[in-house]
C-alpha cells in the first residue's frame, strides 16, 4: 500500500502571499493543496505544521474522504476559517495525487465534463466613474462576458475593490489600512453609477457588483430594490451573513440575486441561504470551505433548491484553488459563474500550468490531477511578507465591516 511519506507547508510571497501545502507518497507522487488565509496565513502554516502534517505521516493517501473525516471530526473543534483552510489544504492535495495515481485529471474523477468553458466574471474599476468607464470597455475588448463594477464613493478615504496598476491585492500593509464609510454616502451613489454603466454598455453583458458586507439587511433592500432596472447578474455580500436568517428580509422586498458566501467555511453557515431560497448563488471556495470533498457536499445541497455556484477567486486564492475550483466547474450541473483575476507574473513563477483563460473564459486543465507545478527555486527568490487587510470606520470614527 502507498502511504503518505511527506507533508510539507511551503510560504512565499511571489507577487503575494502563499501557503501551499505540499503532500508526497511513499510511491514518488506528489499533490498540491493552497492552504492560504489572506492576512492570516501563518495560522494556517501552523495548524498544519505542528497539529495535522504529524496525523497525515503512514495514512493511505487514497482514502479521502475518509482523511477528511479524520480532521474534521477528530479535531474535535469545529469550523472556523483556520480549520477548514487546513482541512482543505489536505484534501485538495490528495485529490491531485488521486488524478495523477489514475492519469486523469480531477475533473473526470468528479463525474466528468457537464460543459466545455467555464465563465468567469472579471474585476473593472476605477477611482471615479469615468475610469471605471474606461476599465469595462478594456475588459470587455479583452472578450469578458461577466464583469464587476466598483469605485470609489465621493467624499470617502479608500474604497473596496478599487485596483491600483495591473493587480488588485487589498492586503497591501505591514499593518492594516484605515478605510472610511458612509452608508449614507454609499447608497445615494452607487445605484447611480450603476445606472451609468448600463447607459453607457448597454444590457449585452452580465453587470455584478460587491457590496462587501457593508449594508443592514433593510438597507441591502433598498439598494436591490433601485439596481432592479439594471439588472445585476447578482448583488454579492449585501450584509453580513452570520445571521443567516437576515436574508429573509431582503428577499421580501427586491428580486436582484443575491450571492454570499466567499468569507463562509462550512454547509452549516450555508445552510438556511440555501435551504431556504434566500440567496441565488453560494461563494463557498474550495480553498476556505474543505477542499472539493466539502465544496461538493455544499454545490449537491444547492441544486436542490436551485442556487448556483459563484466560487470566490481573487488572487489570494493561489493557481493551486483555481485549478481545482475550474475542475468543480466544468462537472456541476448547477455552476453559475466563476470569479477570475489574472495572476502577477511572479505567481505564474512559482505555480506552474492550470486553467488557460480565453474569450472570457476558463478551460480545464487535462493534466492528471490538478496540473500545476510548484517551482520552488523560484520561490525561494520571494520570502513571506507579512501583509494585513485593511479596516473600515465610520465617519464617526467607530469600526464597520470591511
Ligand atoms: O475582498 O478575497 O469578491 N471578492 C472579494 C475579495 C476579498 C478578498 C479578501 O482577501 O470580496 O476581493
Ligand atoms: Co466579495
Amino acid at each position: 500500500m502507498s502511504t503518505i511519506e511527506k507533508a510539507e507547508v511551503l510560504v512565499s510571497s511571489p507577487g503575494r502571499n502563499y501557503v501551499t501545502l505540499r503532500i508526497t507518497t511513499s510511491d514518488g507522487v506528489t499533490g498540491l493543496g493552497d492552504a492560504t488565509l489572506n492576512g492570516r496565513e501563518l495560522a494556517v502554516a501552523s495548524y498544519l505544521r505542528d497539529h495535522v502534517v504529524p496525523l497525515l505521516i503512514g495514512r493511505d493517501p487514497s482514502r479521502i474522504e475518509d482523511t477528511w473525516q479524520y480532521l474534521y471530526r477528530g479535531g474535535y473543534w469545529r469550523r472556523g476559517p483556520v480549520t477548514m483552510t487546513a482541512i482543505a489544504a489536505v484534501d485538495v492535495a490528495l485529490w491531485d495525487i488521486k488524478g495523477k495515481v489514475a492519469g486523469l485529471p480531477v475533473y473526470q474523477l468528479l463525474g466528468g465534463r457537464s460543459r466545455d468553458a467555464v465563465m468567469v466574471y472579471g474585476h473593472a474599476s476605477g477611482v471615479d466613474v469615468e475610469e471605471l468607464l474606461n476599465d469595462i470597455a478594456r475588459f470587455q475588448d479583452a472578450g469578458y462576458q461577466a464583469i464587476r463594477a466598483q469605485t470609489g464613493v465621493p467624499g470617502l478615504a479608500g474604497s473596496y475593490g478599487v485596483r491600483k496598476g495591473s493587480v488588485y491585492e487589498p492586503a497591501a500593509t505591514s499593518l492594516p489600512a484605515e478605510q472610511s464609510w458612509s452608508t449614507e454616502r454609499y447608497l445615494s451613489f452607487a445605484p447611480d453609477y450603476l445606472r451609468q454603466v448600463r447607459e453607457r454598455f448597454g444590457f449585452n453583458f452580465h453587470l455584478l457588483h460587491d457590496i462587501h458586507h457593508r449594508l443592514t439587511p433593510i438597507e441591502a433592500a433598498r439598494f436591490g430594490k433601485e439596481v432592479e432596472e439594471v439588472r445585476l447578474f447578482w448583488m454579492e455580500d449585501p450584509t453580513p451573513a452570520e445571521n443567516q436568517e437576515s436574508f429573509r428580509l431582503i428577499r421580501q422586498h427586491t428580486t436582484t440575486p443575491i450571492a454570499v458566501g466567499e468569507v463562509l467555511n462550512s454547509i452549516w453557515d450555508v445552510q438556511q441561504l440555501i435551504t431556504e431560497q434566500l440567496i441565488d448563488y453560494v461563494r463557498t471556495s474550495v480553498s476556505h470551505s474543505g477542499g472539493i470533498t466539502h465544496l461538493r457536499r455544499i454545490l449537491d445541497l444547492a441544486a436542490l433548491y436551485q442556487v448556483r455556484s459563484g466560487s470566490h477567486g481573487p488572487t489570494d486564492l493561489s493557481p493551486v484553488s483555481l485549478s481545482a475550483a475550474t475542475n468543480i466547474d466544468v462537472s456541476i450541473p448547477n455552476f453559475g459563474i466563476q470569479e477570475y483575476m489574472a495572476f502577477a507574473p511572479e505567481t505564474l513563477n512559482v505555480f506552474q500550468g492550470g486553467p488557460t483563460f480565453r474569450d472570457g473564459a476558463l478551460y480545464v486543465s487535462e493534466e492528471p490531477g490538478l496540473g500545476v507545478f510548484y517551482d520552488d527555486r523560484a520561490a525561494a527568490r520571494y520570502p513571506y511578507d507579512p501583509k494585513y487587510l485593511p479596516v473600515a470606520r465610520r465617519l464617526d470614527g467607530s469600526v464597520h465591516d470591511w
